[in-house]
């Protein structure tokens, strides 16, 4: 595939709490890191979102009485997933991996520092209330083509994935650079089916 200064990579939360040994681990989600450098070298024009909660999030179970890690609560009129308490600010969960190269990037789009509601996609926060800037920030740089990587397959790369298509991105997911959580075992499966169905092309890094 050609690639041409059109062309973005968005890399989601590839973060030291979504990888082996951290809060909410993705299994083998550190097996995407040499992956993911080498196609890095292919593209001008690369962003990472980073998931950056406050430590008194309400996506957090510790955060709610009672609350149990996999439930679905309403909070705020919204559906909330609670989570192990993760990514939170200036903590070193937070953090992108040591060997995650970052010379490259054009920029670091924060998501989830609002207390009340939750962030998956880097482009919105799960209530579409705020835009975190990164459609237009694409469009004012004549990017049209959008092809995403990173963690975790079932959530955040879903939703940018999705917000990334409907914002009229030409849209690509690179399936051996992203993994899935898979609170449910075909998570990671159900994600690349719904995506595929609606439009995001998949491929694989060696087709870049
Ligand atoms: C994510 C759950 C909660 C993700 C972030 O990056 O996929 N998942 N926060
Ligand atoms: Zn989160």
């Amino acid at each position: 595939m050609e690639l041409t200064k059109r062309d973005a990579l968005l890399i989601v939360d590839v973060q030291n709490d979504f990888l082996p040994g951290g809060a909410l681990a993705v299994s083998d989600g550190d097996q995407i890191i040499p992956v993911i450098n080498r196609i890095q070298k292919k593209f001008d024009f690369i962003v990472a979102s980073q998931d950056f909660h406050p430590a008194n999030h309400k996506s957090f179970a510790a955060n709610h009485k009672n609350g149990k890690i996999g439930e679905l609560i309403v909070w705020k009129e919204n559906l909330q997933i609670l989570w192990p308490t993760h990514c939170v600010q200036n903590t070193e969960g937070a953090e992108f991996h040591k060997d995650l190269d970052r010379k490259n990037w054009k920029a670091i789009i924060r998501k989830g520092v609002d207390s009340d509601v939750d962030s998956y996609s880097a482009f919105f926060d799960n209530a579409y209330q705020i835009d975190t800037g990164l459609g237009k920030y694409l469009k004012d740089h004549q990017i049209d083509r959008v092809f995403v990587c990173g963690l975790a397959l079932d959530y955040c790369v879903r939703y940018s994935a999705l917000d990334s298509f409907a914002l009229e991105f030409e849209t690509y997911l690179i399936t051996d650079a992203t993994r899935a959580v898979n609170m449910s075992p075909t998570d990671g499966d159900d994600a690349l089916e719904e995506l595929k169905k609606t439009g995001v092309k998949l491929i694989t890094s060696d087709s870049l």
